[in-house]
């Protein structure tokens, strides 16, 4: 971690950290320009045209076209610029890598919970590969909470049941803060977690040193057994979940939904919320039984399944 004479900001941890400071720096810079020759001329006519002053208060109309065309153009160009680049960065922290890592962040009063693809579960500490895409999927399990990372300069509401999406690519192996940034009851103050960014060979000895017996694919098919989904799904009764990911499923009332995440979720903790087409009501709401950190490997295991050969109703 470098020392700085002046610390007005945090560390960067991310090239997007110091784009977004560059931003900052560049809007700051504009409104200088834009303010400070409004102010200079405010207390020049101040001064001049003051009571009691001679001055010539004979006023006629007088234009300069290309003065008039500078102090226009000019500053539309500086906000152009400015409103580009910004757009782009809001881009950027909107479509994360394809290839990114996925983690599961699940908040409560008053901590945050991680899940790793492999399995391996924190509590208020994460620790990330150093130099490579990380996609974090978020959910509450109670009231709004916002994760923020200020070395990474992300911040992303937690939402109670909707998944919301951060990601970041750090540079520096280090250790970093984050913090709820959404007031959420008497501990939101004490409502912190770290952010340890290891280089990739020491993330993976932390992965091994942590390993668990199954990766959160497999930890979602025992839940699927132990809460006999395959009773209906499989049979006639209920459609088959094999391939459903990203596909359109076509509801009860007529319309389509995308079966992203959300609807997979949604389709475990509230089925009778979006029936699908051609099938009955029957299966049980598992709100009450299924905490989010188990929806989460439950969604993990439907969306591994493979697109089986296509079946016919048997
Ligand atoms: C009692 C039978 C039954 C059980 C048990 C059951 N389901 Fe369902 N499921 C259905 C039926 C019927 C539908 C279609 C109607 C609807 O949307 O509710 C469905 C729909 C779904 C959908 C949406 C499918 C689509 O094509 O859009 C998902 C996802 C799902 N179930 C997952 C699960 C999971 C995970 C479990 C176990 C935790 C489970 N189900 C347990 C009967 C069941
Ligand atoms: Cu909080």
């Amino acid at each position: 971690m470098k020392e700085h004479l002046l610390r007005l900001w945090p560390e960067q941890a991310s090239d997007y950290a110091v784009s977004v400071d560059w931003l900052v720096i560049g809007f700051t810079a504009m409104m200088v320009l834009f303010v400070v020759p409004v102010f200079v001329a405010l207390w020049l006519f101040i001064w001049r045209y003051r009571r009691g002053r001679k001055a010539d208060r004979d006023h006629r109309a007088q234009s300069n076209l290309p003065i008039e065309l500078t102090w226009i153009i000019l500053p539309f160009i500086g906000s152009l610029v400015v409103f580009l680049f910004s757009a782009r960065l809001f881009f950027i922290a909107r479509t994360p890598p394809a290839d990114a890592m996925e983690i599961q962040v699940t908040a409560r009063q008053w901590m945050w919970k991680f899940q790793h693809p492999g399995g391996q579960r924190e509590i208020n500490t994460v620790h990330v590969p150093a130099r490579r895409a990380v996609k974090l999927t978020m959910i509450s399990e109670d009231v709004i909470h916002s994760l923020f990372f200020p070395a990474l300069r992300i911040k992303q509401d937690v939402l109670p049941g909707r998944y919301s999406m951060l990601w970041f690519q750090a540079e520096h192996s280090g250790t970093y803060e984050a913090y709820c940034a959404q007031y959420c009851g008497t501990d939101h103050a004490a409502m912190l977690a770290r952010l340890v960014v290891l280089d990739p060979a020491d993330y993976e000895r932390w992965l091994q040193a942590n390993g668990t017996q199954a990766d959160l694919i497999s930890q979602g098919e025992t839940l699927y057994r132990q809460f006999g989904c395959g009773s209906c799904h499989g049979t006639a009764s209920a459609p088959p979940l094999e391939g459903l990911y990203n596909q359109q499923v076509k509801l009860a009332d007529g319309s389509q939904v995308l079966a992203d995440d959300d609807y997979l979720r949604e389709s475990i903790m509230l089925p009778q919320q979006k029936l699908v087409a051609g099938y009955a009501p029957i299966m049980p709401t598992y709100s009450n039984l299924l905490d989010e950190e188990a929806v989460q490997r439950l969604v993990a295991y439907l969306r591994a399944l493979p697109a089986g050969p296509a079946k016919e109703n048997p």
